[in-house]
């Protein structure tokens, strides 16, 4: 399989966490891309030129890290990253679109934030960080569980981003739980082998 990727990409981290906790790490071979030059080789395999793009040992190409790490999760025989059916499942979903919407505030935010300051930027990244801000408490009062699944991975990634990208707006502040849920969690090889450097 061939994973269209960049290093920093928080949403490349959450598939290649997946990968590897499903044993198949070894399986992508990834291929460096830089998704903001809308590259054509990228652009012909994801038409809104994001990464990560996987393109399958059948030649499919699949975008969007939602339908990557369900894709993964569908190969492989170790335990599934997306829960069957029942509160298990919607849980999970939860708290990987809590860790997406983060991360689709995170990103821009820091897009955002390069641009020359005015007015209606300010107000644009004031947005963003609230909407962080409020969804990082709304963890902090009911983090994820121990278990391993796509809701605990993408919050972490989206933890891990804001460490990385946000470190003088420190999110443990007033969330002492999440904070202790994260410091085991990421412990995880997932994790531990994806941490952005
Ligand atoms: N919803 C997408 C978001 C992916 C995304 O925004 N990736 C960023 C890199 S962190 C990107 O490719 N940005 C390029 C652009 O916005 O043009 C996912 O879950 O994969």
């Amino acid at each position: 399989m061939k994973l269209y990727y960049s290093a920093t990409s928080p949403y490349v981290r959450k598939v290649m966490a997946c990968a590897i906790v499903r044993g198949l790490g070894g399986r992508i071979e990834k291929h460096a891309s830089n998704p903001h030059a809308s590259p054509a080789d990228l652009v012909a395999d994801n038409p809104v030129s994001k990464v990560p793009c996987l393109i399958t040992d059948d030649g499919l190409s699949l975008f969007g890290s939602q339908l990557v790490c369900e894709y993964l999760d569908s190969l492989g025989d170790e335990l599934p990253l997306f829960p069957e059916h029942g509160a298990a499942r919607w849980r999970a979903l939860k708290f990987q679109s809590l860790g997406d919407g983060i991360l689709d505030a995170a990103v821009p935010c820091r897009g955002e934030q390069g641009r020359p300051s005015e007015a209606a930027r300010d107000a644009v990244i004031e947005r963003y960080k609230a909407a962080i801000s409020r969804s990082v408490d709304v963890l902090g009062a009911d983090p994820p569980h121990k278990h391993v699944d796509i809701g605990s991975i993408t919050v972490a990634c989206a933890l891990g981003y804001l460490d990385f990208r946000f470190a003088s707006d420190p999110w443990r502040s007033g969330h002492p739980k999440l904070a202790a849920w994260y410091e085991g969690f990421v412990q995880n090889k997932g994790l531990a082998e994806t941490a952005p450097a």
